[in-house]
């Protein structure tokens, strides 16, 4: 009986340890957007990802030089900012909450600048206006020209 009980006290706490960074930095267990060593020349480890519509995509920066994030934008050939934008303004990451992008320019899904490690959510999947099935083009937002991959949103099963 003793033994059962120290069994599973210690699962318990292995369950503790395993879930206490995803609830300390946000981040749910899904699939993660890397952004490499060197990233500003490297560009990200993972430039096609794979993402299922309503479920958790991360960032993580792998990079202890400088900081980087994701946003649903990419450089269009004329070298403009092409940006797939949220049809409102409500996220938080948007005008005047951030006071960063202007009104009508909130990107579709972004995440915060990071320095290494420390995974954050990439924000703006779940809420219905990302469309299943479609292939998003994101960037870096302070490197975007070498830091570019695509997002394809496969639908959810259940
Ligand atoms: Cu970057």
């Amino acid at each position: 009986m003793r033994k059962k009980v120290m069994t599973i006290l210690g699962c318990v706490a292995l369950a503790a340890l395993t879930f206490a960074p995803a609830q300390a930095d946000d981040t749910s267990p899904g699939p993660t957007i890397v952004a490499a060593p060197d990233g500003q020349t490297t560009g990200f480890l993972t430039p096609a990802m794979v993402a299922v519509t309503g479920q958790p995509l991360n960032f993580v920066n792998a990079d202890a030089l400088a900081l980087h994030n994701v946003i649903s934008c990419h450089t269009a050939s004329n070298g403009s900012n092409a940006c797939d934008i949220r049809p409102d303004g409500s996220a938080p990451w948007c005008y005047p909450a951030s006071n960063f992008y202007l009104p009508g320019r909130c990107p579709l899904f972004w995440s915060p600048l990071k320095v290494i490690g420390n995974p954050t959510p990439i924000y703006g999947l779940d809420d219905g206006y990302a469309i299943t099935g479609r292939t998003y083009q994101f960037y870096c937002e302070p490197h975007k020209t070498a830091m570019t991959g695509t997002l394809v949103l496969l639908p959810n099963p259940t």
